[in-house]
């Protein structure tokens, strides 16, 4: 970057940051107090800030840099299309190249019959797209009453209205007057956390089945769809016991809903397959795409729907939908470069041959340290538990994520970024990450965790 920005000092970039840039999810005052830490470069698996502190990205950015970082090719293909066509809208009947092609590619690459493409920015945009969608399609169908979508608590599927509203977060719904109406939550298949004392398939299996409760108390002609996380990500690295998913498709399956599997965090081979979907075995009738589409490298999302969808919003006169940016051709040609170099390179292939059962022996040795109550793992996406008390899987004393606040710190310190979930400890690092580097990883956390064992007992916060 040329820009004159490059040659600012470290302080009076955090100084105009403080005094002119608002952050996503960020209480301006403990920020400000801190400053922002100010990322200038990465490469592979690793981000560089700009007093030259390198830090192993264990987020993979947030949760999307699946290629890794520093892929020539594709800043290469974005000049490239930026050159001969920079933008152009796919409203009015036109299209364009890379949309027309990243639009088969992902009838290609995503799971069962799914065929066509609504494109986005982002995954919130998507998923709003994704409700007005299903709401429309059953409208066409002659069953405008079936409107309401089940999503469960704790999930994450945005940030705009609608997506927010379907997400279970109640700390979002607290402000902005969400959720908007016709959309419930069921609970999630949380067994660490909420399942205590009970048979864990057991459990899977009770949870999976408050959809079929909810559908019959809502009834089934007011349900449109139900939309879930394979397995959740912002939430927590919730992975479902295995009872949970073939039960949930069983429902879909006996009622008359559509199913949306949210891929933002799972596809494009987070879980080990390039969806997961394929992991779990679901039959999805739309999954929402983002991060991995493009590995981050620019925004897009896209909402990729069965034929039969698309064919009822289409023959029903104009879908009365659509985002400047939907099918843009520079973000489509990355995500079109993104997909080939997953393709040809085998990275789905290496992280979940490979990479993924690694991942699996040396984080579960975490386990061991005393803060940890379960370490736990879904290809290239693991969580810890932190507790006090290993046996009773107890609470820390004072404010719940204060503990994990003090490990996230930690790990920055110790060359880390892994991101806290309350009391729990979550990456998701680049699909590349080679095995010396999953050793560096959980060597970091290691050491993070016995400074914040020591800081948790000098604190008073273990009970
Ligand atoms: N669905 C899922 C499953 C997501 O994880 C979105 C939709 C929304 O995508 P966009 O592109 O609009 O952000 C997401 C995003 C976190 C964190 O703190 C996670 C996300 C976004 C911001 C923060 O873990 N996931």
């Amino acid at each position: 970057m040329d820009s004159d920005s490059d040659f600012l000092p470290t302080e009076t970039l955090q100084d105009l940051d403080a005094a002119h840039h608002m952050h996503p999810f960020t209480d301006g005052g403990a920020l400000n107090a801190e400053r922002a830490r100010v990322v200038a470069a990465a490469d592979g698996v690793m981000i560089t800030d700009t007093e030259g502190k390198t830090y192993l990205d264990g987020m993979a950015g947030l949760w999307c840099v699946n290629i890794g970082y520093g892929r020539h090719e594709l800043p290469e293909v974005a000049a490239r299309q930026m050159r001969q066509l920079p933008y152009y809208n796919t409203f009015f009947h036109t299209t364009n190249r890379p949309a027309v092609a990243l639009s088969q590619k992902l009838a290609e690459v995503t799971p069962g019959n799914l065929s066509h493409s609504f494109f986005a920015g982002s995954g919130s945009e998507a998923n709003d797209s994704n409700l007005r969608i299903v709401r429309r399609y059953w409208e066409v169908l002659g069953k405008p009453g079936k409107t309401i979508v089940i999503s469960r608590k704790n999930a994450y599927h945005g940030s705009t209205m609608g997506s927010a509203s379907m997400g279970g977060m109640a700390y979002m719904h607290s402000q902005g007057g969400l959720p908007i109406p016709d959309i419930t939550h069921i609970g999630q298949p949380y067994w660490y956390g909420e399942g205590e004392g009970t048979d864990e398939a057991e459990f899977g299996l009770v949870r999976a089945r408050e959809l079929e409760t909810e559908i019959r108390r809502l009834g089934e002609d007011r349900v449109a769809a139900f939309i879930a996380e394979p397995v959740l990500g912002a939430g927590g690295v919730i992975i479902p016991p295995d009872t949970y998913w073939p039960e949930i498709q069983r429902i879909c399956d006996a009622y008359e809903i559509l199913l949306i599997v949210d891929e933002v965090i799972c596809g494009f081979g987070r879980t080990g397959n390039w969806f997961g979907s394929d992991t779990f075995g679901i039959r999805p009738d739309i999954v929402t795409v983002a991060k991995g589409l493009s590995s981050g490298y620019v925004p897009i999302g896209a909402s990729v729907v069965s034929g039969e969808i698309a064919n009822a919003l289409y023959d029903s006169g104009e879908f009365n939908h659509g985002y400047t940016y939907s099918g843009h051709p520079v973000a489509c040609a990355v995500a079109l470069e993104n997909i080939r170099i997953l393709q040809e390179e085998n990275i789905i292939a290496y992280s979940g041959e490979v990479a993924t059962p690694y991942l699996a022996e040396r984080w579960a040795t975490l386990g061991d340290h005393p803060l940890v109550g379960e370490a736990r793992s879904c290809g290239l996406m693991a969580a810890i538990e932190l507790t006090p008390d290993k046996a009773t899987r107890a609470a820390f004393k004072g404010e719940a994520e204060r503990v994990g606040g003090i490990c996230r710190e930690n790990c920055f310190r110790n060359g880390l970024i892994m991101r806290s979930v309350l009391d729990s400890m979550v990456i998701s690092p680049p699909l590349i990450i080679t095995k010396d580097e999953i050793d560096l990883l959980v060597e970091r956390a290691g050491l993070a965790l016995d400074e914040t064992l020591e800081e948790a007992a000098r604190l008073g916060l273990m009970s």
